[in-house]
């Protein structure tokens, strides 16, 4: 039984201002023709964006070759992923952003760098120079173990200019975690730094390079990039200084010829079960979604400043951060640290002080500023925003009203994304200037995308009843695999219909064809034969004034079959007890019926999280049915955090 009942009850719509919509990149007319073409004949559709989008050494035999679940995408052609997003941006008739701002980047105790186009031209060249010196090839995979620093930016820039693929490993992984994805991938070289700045204090990365590559024999160098000046080991033959490589290097690299279809990254991605998954995209259709979506969505003109707050280390700062605006030729901003330091308006002083026009993040940390009140953001001047999205997980209505009100000041549109690591870029979302937003709705498909929700059987589910989201034609960004696992990909992906893509998530579709994405279908509860979300049980939770944030997960019941059990974060003053928890309780059954209302309610002061802010739900779920924590918590931002929540348990 597939149907997911959807209890969420959003009316609210904001429509495009018309004077955003007469100088979008996409206006209305031309989303009308592409989202015509992209249904009658999706592969002409994408050959037209890779053709305004992309430069190309030389053309496509065929647009595109789908064996399922195997596709390729741009067949024959060759392009280069650094061309694109340097060189075509220092020659010709656009020569004159030789001098405009690539990268923007501040470092967590407030030192700062402007990189121009030439200058990042220049770098990507030399380190590319350093990767060959070494020895790599495009025949290699190249890990990043780095801090969110310009060097994370430059090396993946040099891995596409020579053919390497680049696997990056968060900054916050174990040793342990990084040993593991090293091995999978069979690396030759690590870039790393010695360490990078965290609330406001150095961490290192060095040492758990060491530790990691002790049993990691593939790997035949470490180059290692000085940004805090603390001690480490040099492993002389091994251990190399990224200034003494660079110093050395030529700035003269002409970029690959690469097949369309050659790897460009392997990007891990931890599952429920088993061990980490590693995502293969490749070059040229990863490069086309990108460029396309990046100028279509966030409207990027060349006046910008973009700011997209992912780590490189996410997915997010693969597509939103390097590729996307690099590809368009915009100024992306990067940022090193925790948005709390020294104080917790640094985001908004950043906003500020570098007149960021488009803003990217997670309602994760949406819901974290509401928290912190109103009066920090609106003590800096967020004028110069014109622009705001939202990425991954779905946004509930409070924190995107507020995101709407108090930083975008009404006027900016909202940009509501849906897509996964496995997609490249993004899948749903809304288009601003021609659609009309309604808040927790990413809205509809972008031309080109087949989405569709579906019963088990693969039938449509009717209007307003939930499904799971399902994507029923290949896209250019789409996974190319698991790898070194054919099996997986099959099983995980393509195994639950015919040659339609399973991408995990439930979804229901409104009377108006609008698309509200309801979470990751493992999370969905079965409440006496109710089929019922967790994210609209959390939405309805943190919808209380006194919530600041919630998870909700099922712990098995005699009776009802599943039980709602609560987490509960409340906001700051708020007194945790048996009142407040009646007062939720009440509060659960009258915004979505008693169907929802929570068995247990339990306070505490943090959830599991990934470094992305992702709630670790399956932790949860062990701990509220009383289980050891089980699988792989590798991706675990604050281990703490699950300590104190057994500790509550136990009291
Ligand atoms: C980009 C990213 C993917 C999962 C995905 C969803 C959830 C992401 C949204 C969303 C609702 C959104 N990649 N998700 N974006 N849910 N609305 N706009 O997050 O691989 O790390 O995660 O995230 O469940 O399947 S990811």
């Amino acid at each position: 039984m597939a149907d997911i009942e959807s209890l969420l009850k959003e009316t609210r719509t904001f429509k495009p201002d018309p004077q955003f919509s007469r100088s979008a990149n996409w206006n209305k007319k031309t989303v009308a023709a592409y989202r015509k073409e992209g249904e009658k004949n999706p592969e002409r559709f994408w050959a037209r964006m890779a053709k305004e989008n992309v430069s190309w050494f030389s053309p496509w035999k065929k647009v595109l070759d789908w064996k399922p679940p195997y596709a390729k995408w741009f067949v024959g052609a060759k392009t280069n992923v650094s061309y694109n997003c340097l060189d075509r941006h220092l020659e010709g008739e656009n020569a004159w952003r030789r001098n405009k701002a690539a990268i923007i980047w501040e470092g967590e105790p407030g030192d700062s760098r402007v990189i121009t186009y030439a200058e990042l031209h220049r770098e990507v060249c030399r380190f590319a120079n350093v990767l060959k010196s070494k020895g790599v090839t495009r025949k290699d995979r190249v890990i990043l173990y780095m801090p969110m620093i310009p060097e994370a930016a430059i090396a993946m820039l040099a891995c596409t200019r020579i053919g390497a693929a680049h696997s990056i490993v968060f900054g916050g992984f174990s040793a342990e975690a990084l040993r593991d994805r090293i091995v999978d991938a069979d690396a030759k070289l690590v870039v790393t730094a010695d360490g990078g700045y965290r609330k406001g204090e150095p961490f290192g990365l060095k040492a758990q390079v060491d530790a990691a590559v002790r049993r990691a024999p593939s790997v035949e160098s470490v180059v290692v990039v000085q940004r805090t000046g603390q001690k480490v080991t040099m492993k002389r033959g091994r251990d190399c200084w990224y200034h003494e490589e660079m110093a050395a290097a030529s700035p003269v690299c002409p970029p690959a010829k690469l097949d369309a279809e050659h790897p460009l990254f392997i990007l891990y991605t931890s599952g429920t079960t088993g061990k980490p998954k590693g995502i293969l995209h490749t070059t040229g259709g990863y490069l086309t979604h990108v460029a396309t979506t990046t100028r279509a969505i966030f409207d990027l003109k060349e006046t910008d400043v973009y700011w997209c707050t992912a780590d490189v280390g996410w997915i997010t700062g693969h597509s939103y951060v390097v590729y996307g605006p690099l590809a368009c030729g915009a100024t992306t901003l990067m940022y090193e640290g925790v948005p709390t330091h020294p104080g917790p308006d640094r985001w908004w002083s950043l906003i500020a002080k570098w007149g960021v026009t488009i803003l990217y993040t997670a309602p994760t940390a949406i819901r974290t500023f509401i928290r912190l009140g109103d009066d920090l953001p609106k003590a800096h001047d967020l004028s110069s925003l014109r622009l705001l999205g939202s990425v991954g997980e779905p946004i509930n209505p409070e924190a995107w009203i507020w995101y709407h009100e108090v930083i975008g000041g009404k006027r900016c549109p909202i940009v509501d994304t849906w897509w996964q690591t496995e997609t490249g870029g993004i899948m749903i979302s809304s288009l601003p200037g021609s659609v009309a937003t309604k808040p927790g709705s990413a809205t509809f498909p972008l031309p080109g995308i087949d989405a569709a929700i579906l019963d088990e059987e693969g039938n449509e589910v009717k209007p307003s009843s939930g499904g799971l989201l399902a994507l029923r034609k290949p896209w250019p960004g789409m996974l190319r695999g698991i790898w070194g696992d054919k099996a997986r990909f099959k099983e995980v992906y393509w195994s639950k219909w015919k040659n339609t893509y399973f991408p995990g998530d439930g979804a229901q579709r409104d009377r108006q064809g609008y698309f509200w994405i309801m979470g990751r279908i493992d999370d969905v509860m079965n409440i006496s034969g109710h089929r019922i979300g967790t994210m609209e049980v959390e939405s309805a939770l943190v919808s209380h004034r006194d919530v600041a944030e919630a998870a909700v997960v099922g712990r098995p019941d005699e009776i009802t079959g599943t039980a709602v059990v609560a987490f509960v974060t409340p906001r700051g003053g708020v007194k945790p007890g048996a009142p407040f928890i009646k007062t939720l309780k009440g509060h659960v059954t009258k915004e979505i019926g008693a169907i929802a209302r929570p068995a247990d309610i339990r306070f505490t002061n943090a959830l599991p999280k990934t470094r992305s802010g992702k709630i670790m739900r399956r932790l949860l779920r062990d701990i509220a049915s009383g289980r050891e924590v089980a699988g792989d918590t590798s991706t675990l931002e604050d281990f703490s955090v699950l300590a104190s929540l057994k500790e509550s348990d136990e009291n």
